[in-house]
């Protein structure tokens, strides 16, 4: 998004982009910090922090997990990106998980993570998370912080205006940024517009084990769907999307899709429309997606490919959607805690607009329409407006909410966050963010019971911040606290790949669920080897499956011979340890994947191809006692057709293949 801003006001307000990027001087003096901030973020040495903040990777295609208010980095989650610290996306048991109908697709832009709710209020549960490029959603337990599940969503391009869930995570919804023709097709790209869909997908989300399934696809004019929130409260039963290029450009959209004074917020009655395809609405149509499932006892993720999927076309259901004009291609769209005010934030707009929810019903009872689009009634602004923040700041994108009446708001050209009062739209207070900052997240502020003692902004320019590390520098964080009426900033720390968006909770409605180790009976791993005396090397052909334990110090079996230049190696490995925090890692020369980084009771397998004669070693990579070092083998690889039978030690003996 730093390039679209950059591009996008360079136009207009050249000197302010620059003179809020920064560069050091008086600004950067602002910055000290009195001690008593210190203090607020100061976690002794064995306590833990309050929350939990899983902060987008962006770019990085990951979730990572920070401690507040320490900024303390605990893991980097992988998701929609191979990660060769964890050997995601390269054992065996993780590549279906990166599967798509484009083939094995081994990286994303990850942007919006959410976390599941009960009620409206955080369950902890689950939070998902939208990769945008090859558009998935993806979904991490958080008893395991692993991804167990990935759906693909079909139709849709840039899945941004994603991956939010409604109240009782009923359903995790995405939107299309970009519209595609529907179905794709060869035609002209200058054909556009009045020809190309946005399509808008709700995924049900099983209340038991949080199984993932596309219920219905909205596919709605071919405008731009940026982002999206669920109504709350009384809203409960609405989704509401942003929208740009309602002009439907298809070149130069800095220009082109900044022409409409007003685009639309997109409020979409998602209980009509489940009620009317719950009662057969809806036409099904032909389709490819995958969906990857991660199995908890198998340890083993299965991809299948999808080829239905139900689409609701807005004329199907009259009275179940409604554009709400909002000024000037606005970006964030977020809800209050209390269902009432819909925010938009039009980023080229003077002012920030507030909807009523009340006043929208209102509206369609009294039918105040002023006109259509594509044949869906287009509200009267001044009907449905609650009030307006006036001059709060350049480029408002993102809203948070704290839970005591005050909203928060980032304004990415002028490089702040502004605090205003919902209802009475006065500007409490702002702080400058150092700079470029995009999302804000409030523990919670994403449900009905936020927890409104930090704000964590994300920002996209550092310059000056930390110490230089070439061209490229770190992207960051900064949280305030947002106890008293002026915010305070409190601390800086530096971020994976982009963070766009993040979510926070308290620490303790999760930490009693982590789970410390997997259990080895409940190990239901087609090669799994469940004591080292069932440790094996069996050949097949020019196939040869090692069935491999670990456990301190050393590996069962440690000596293997009669492998051959041109065989197909599995390394099954097993983890014997039954206790917290005792992985092992394997590597094996000349693998072409990485390391694999097996938990306590788990199995993981990787591939070898051996490709010279030789005696060659493996070890465990994760240092796992003091005779860590000890903890290796060897492999010997004769020429092919070579007549050395397999044998192996187990416990010091040689043994022979049966
Ligand atoms: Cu504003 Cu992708 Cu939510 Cu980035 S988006 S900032
Ligand atoms: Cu096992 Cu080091």
């Amino acid at each position: 998004m730093k390039t679209i801003f950059k591009s996008l006001f360079a136009i207009t307000v050249l000197s302010l982009v620059f003179s809020s990027c920064g560069n050091g001087g008086s600004d950067k003096k602002s910055g000290a910090l009195s001690s008593s901030a210190a203090e607020k973020v100061y976690v002794a040495p064995g306590e833990h922090d309050e929350f939990y903040a899983f902060v987008s990777g962006g770019f990085s295609g990951q979730l990572a997990v920070y401690g507040l208010p320490s900024g303390r980095l605990f893991k980097v989650i992988p998701v929609f990106s191979v990660d060769a610290e964890k050997a995601y996306g390269f054992n065996e048991e993780t590549k279906p998980m990166l599967n798509t109908s484009h083939g094995f697709i081994p990286w994303d832009d990850s942007h919006h993570p959410d976390i599941s709710q009960t009620a409206g209020e955080l369950d902890g549960r689950w939070v998902f998370i939208n990769g945008n490029n090859t558009p998935r959603i993806a979904k991490i337990d958080l008893t395991t912080f692993e991804t167990t599940e990935i759906i693909e969503i079909p139709n849709s391009a840039g899945n941004h205006s994603s991956s939010f869930v409604t109240e009782n995570t009923e359903y995790v919804v995405a939107g299309t940024r970009f519209s595609v023709p529907y179905p794709q097709k060869d035609m002209p790209i200058a054909e556009y517009k009045g020809n190309f869909k946005g399509a808008l997908t709700f995924i049900s989300v099983d209340p038991e084990d949080g199984g993932m399934d596309i219920k219905f696809q909205i596919m709605m004019p071919g405008f731009n769907y940026d982002l999206s929130h669920p109504g709350r409260g009384k809203s409960h039963g609405w989704f509401f999307f942003t929208t740009y290029n309602t002009e439907e450009a298809n070149s130069l959209l800095e220009v082109n899709a900044s022409q409409n004074d007003k685009d639309f917020i997109a409020a979409i009655n998602w209980k009509k429309i489940e009620e009317y395809v719950n009662n057969g609405g809806g036409t099904k149509a032909p389709t490819n997606y995958a969906h990857n499932v991660y199995d908890e006892h198998t340890h083993t993720a299965t991809s299948t490919m999808k080829d239905e999927i139900l689409i609701v076309n807005p004329s199907d259901v009259p009275g179940a959607i409604y554009f709400l004009p909002t000024p000037k291609s606005p970006h964030g769209c977020d809800v209050d805690p209390s269902g009432e005010y819909i925010i938009g934030s039009g980023k080229l707009a003077a002012e920030l607009t507030a909807h009523s929810f009340t006043k929208m019903l209102a509206a369609i009872e009294g039918e105040k329409f002023d006109g259509e689009a594509y044949g869906i009634p287009i509200l009267q602004y001044e009907e449905i407006l609650a009030g307006a923040v006036k001059q709060p700041g350049l480029g408002p994108l993102h809203t948070e909410f704290d839970g005591k009446g005050n909203a928060y708001t980032t304004f990415f050209i002028s490089s702040e966050v502004v605090k205003w009062k919902l209802g009475t739209w006065e500007v409490i207070d702002r702080k400058p963010t150092y700079y470029s900052v995009g999302h804000l997240m409030i523990p919670g502020g994403n449900s009905r019971k936020p927890f409104g003692k930090y704000v964590l902004a994300m920002n996209k320019i550092t310059k000056d911040r930390y110490l230089p590390t070439g061209p490229e520098v770190t992207q960051s964080a900064q949280l305030y606290d947002i106890t008293g009426e002026k915010m305070e900033l409190l601390l800086d720390f530096p971020t994976i790949g982009e963070p766009h968006y993040a979510a926070g909770i308290p620490a303790d409605i999760i930490k009693a669920n982590s789970k410390k180790f997997f259990k080895l009976e409940e190990n239901k791993h087609k090669y799994v080897t469940k004591s080292e005396a069932d440790a094996k090397v069996v050949r097949d052909g020019n196939e040869v499956h090692i069935y491999m334990t670990m456990i301190r110090s050393h590996f069962a079996p440690d000596n293997i011979e009669g492998i051959q230049v041109g065989d197909e190696v599995f390394f099954h490995v097993t983890n014997l340890e039954q206790d917290y925090d005792v992985p092992h890692g394997i590597s094996m020369i000349g693998a072409q994947t990485s390391e694999l980084l097996i938990m306590p009771g788990q199995t993981e397998t990787f591939k070898w191809y051996p490709k010279n004669v030789g005696v060659w070693p493996f070890y465990c990579t994760d240092f796992c006692s003091a005779l860590h070092q000890e903890m290796q083998g060897y492999v010997r690889v004769s020429p092919k057709g070579s007549s050395v039978p397999i044998t192996f030690t187990l416990d010091g003996d040689a043994v022979d293949a049966e």
